[in-house]
């Protein structure tokens, strides 16, 4: 096998450049070169094309409507109102009129067309934000805690994921030539006094996408070990002594391809909290150099650390770190926080993390949550309060630094605009995860977003029966399996198959440190709660006391389970 086509466009792109300024400037089309929709990824854009309309269209001999998706870099979710309220003006002007936050806590824009393309990522980088590394084979957004708790804790780590997101950040100057027009913002890093070298990556960058994380063991909210790198604090007497390094975690697969599968990161090695970045600089480097640049769907590092083996990976490892290769320390066991409702930031002031469906920050107006006027209502309280904000990992948001005294009108003005606050939903809405797929992702093969919200009204409908309905549950739903809503992670994990059809995952834990079983085959969306129906029922019975349901299915086991399912759910064939 050569190379595959992508390292030959990196290679050949002069910093990432290409032809993508003057394809972007001719507006005769509405779509860029293959050599350009590689590179500009880089840039965080997707081409993309509306997935409803193209077959009709296609009927009627007319061309697709392409349209570019576009994601910022925005380091464990942190942005400021005034940037928040930029980007809420922007996405009528410039996208589909909805801000949509991701799985790794930073906002993608829908459905922009290619002329507005390059004053969009202007407009965002006056803002000093970025969509440089959004996207592309480099260390992509850094997820942390979103909680704003200001303890020396908290703040250590963000401050690592920060610095480890301006060390990692790709060098080229392509970002300021092509879409900020010599306008050098200070963010990720200023190209007029810092390096433009790719010292790090090389000109063929990574092998593949690469993503960290930086948790403390007590809140998995970012759910670490589905990263290619995380850093779990080592805590002692609220102090971080050190930091477990774990490698080689990522989601996606291919159904009926055994090659790929989802993986959780393992502990490969122990530093000191000082030794952070040259660790990672290093875990990069044995990535960038170890990676296959073939196939790339067996590029990303776990493949490297699962065929090569843990001690391989130390042995490597220390060509590229100066330190030693510390021993492996036992892990802590993980837990997660949850950040939605009222906080007190441990400054007398008080964080509300708003639960968001799916993440699309978008006015309802149809279905289960019409009139629930979540961009509206979030743009009231943010101009009035000018707070700042993060975004979750898992699709949610926070608001920040909000006075005791101002709770309760914080609360009234988002009630006024239908947005269902945290108490006033289930824990299966709560956890439910959604990725975006259909109709402006490209790999999605049924759908996901769209059925959210319809799909937990039946859950919900279903665990009532049984007497479940406060159950607090991790369910996520994908449109392929890639896995970007971390199916694989959940305890109901639903992955598309082909239209209307999903594979069913069961038994991941709750806390992110196991990955579900594929049970049931080719499900029709409408009959998820069938086909769960009877192991619910039988859950109730035999749980053991506080035992979750993703336990449960794993200590039950797959054959017995199936035992019990098969005689109601004959239409369906067991996975392998
Ligand atoms: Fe993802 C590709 C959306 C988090 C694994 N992902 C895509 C693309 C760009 C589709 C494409 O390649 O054409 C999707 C854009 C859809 C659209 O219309 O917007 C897409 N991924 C997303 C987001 C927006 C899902 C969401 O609903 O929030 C998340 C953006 C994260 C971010 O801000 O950076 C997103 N993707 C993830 C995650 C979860 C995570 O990182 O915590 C994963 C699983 C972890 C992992 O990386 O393994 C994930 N996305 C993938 C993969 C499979 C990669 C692999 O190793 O096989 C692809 C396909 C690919 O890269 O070829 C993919
Ligand atoms: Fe698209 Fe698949 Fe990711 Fe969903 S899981 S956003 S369908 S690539």
């Amino acid at each position: 096998m050569s190379e595959s086509k992508q390292e030959g466009y990196k290679r050949e792109s002069l910093g990432l450049r290409g032809n993508i300024a003057s394809e972007l400037d001719d507006t005769s089309s509405g779509f860029v070169s293959d050599e350009s929709y590689e590179l500009l990824k880089f840039f965080g854009s997707y081409q993309g094309y509306d997935r409803d309309t193209a077959t009709p269209r296609k009927k009627q001999g007319l061309e697709k409507e392409w349209e570019f998706m576009l994601r910022l870099k925005m380091p464990a979710g942190r942005l400021t109102a005034k940037q928040y309220l930029a980007l809420d003006k922007y996405c009528d002007a410039r996208a589909n009129g909805s801000l949509r936050i991701t799985t790794r806590q930073t906002f993608q824009f829908h459905q922009i067309l290619k002329g507005d393309l390059k004053p969009f990522i202007k407009e965002i980088s006056a803002e000093l934000l970025s969509t440089m590394g959004g996207c592309g084979d480099v260390v992509r957004n850094i997820t942390a805690c979103p909680a704003p708790i200001k303890d020396g804790l908290h703040e250590e780590m963000l401050t690592l994921a920060l610095q480890l997101a301006k060390h990692l950040a790709p060098r080229t100057d392509a970002y300021w030539d092509m879409f900020v027009d010599g306008q050098k913002q200070n963010y990720p890093f200023n190209p007029e006094t810092d390096s433009t070298t790719e010292d790090i990556y090389g000109d063929t960058y990574m092998p593949r996408k690469f993503k960290i994380s930086v948790i403390d063991p007590r809140d998995n909210c970012t759910d670490a070990l589905t990263n290619d790198l995380a850093f779990i604090a080592d805590i002692e007497r609220e102090k971080i002594i050190g930091y477990h390094v774990v490698i080689g975690g990522g989601m996606g697969m291919k159904h009926n391809t055994p090659a790929t599968y989802p993986r959780l990161a393992t502990p490969i090695t122990y530093i000191a909290p000082q030794d952070a970045q040259a660790m990672a600089e290093a875990v990069v480097k044995l990535q960038r150099d170890y990676g296959d640049r073939e196939n790339r769907q067996h590029a990303r590092l776990k493949y490297v650390v699962a065929e090569n083996g843990n001690d391989w990976v130390r042995k490597k490892l220390a060509d590229y770190f100066e330190g030693e290769i510390l021993p492996i320390r036992p892990l802590p066991k993980l837990s997660i926080c949850d950040h939605m409702g009222w906080h007190s930031q441990n400054d007398g002031n008080y964080f509300l993390g708003i639960p968001i469906p799916s993440g699309r920050i978008i006015d309802i107006e149809s279905g289960e949550y019409a009139g629930a006027k979540y961009r509206t209502g979030l743009h009231a309280v943010i101009s009035k309060y000018q707070m700042n904000l993060t975004l979750t990992a898992d699709q949610n948001i926070i608001l920040t630094d909000i006075k005791a005294s101002d709770k309760l009108t914080i609360e009234h003005i988002l009630r006024d605009h239908g947005i269902r606050l945290n108490e006033d939903i289930t824990h299966i809405a709560r956890h439910f995860h959604a990725c975006v797929s259909l109709p402006t992702c490209g790999k999605g093969l049924a759908e996901s977003e769209r059925v959210e919200i319809p799909l937990v009204k039946q859950l919900e409908k279903l665990f009532d029966k049984h007497g479940l309905i406060h159950e607090e549950i991790a369910i996520r739903i994908a449109g392929c399996p890639n896995g970007c809503s971390r199916p694989y992670g959940g305890e109901i994990g639903i992955v598309g198959r082909m239209p209307g059809k999903y594979l069913l995952y069961l038994g991941g834990e709750y806390n992110g440190t196991r990955l579900g079983t594929a049970a049931f085959d080719k499900v029709p969306l409408e009959q998820i709660t069938d086909a769960l129906d009877p192991i619910l029922a039988r859950f109730v019975v035999e749980r053991s006391e506080g035992e979750k349901f993703g336990d449960f299915c794993h200590r039950i086991g797959w054959d017995d389970l199936k035992a019990q399912a098969l005689p109601h759910l004959t239409d369906y064939k067991w996975a392998a």
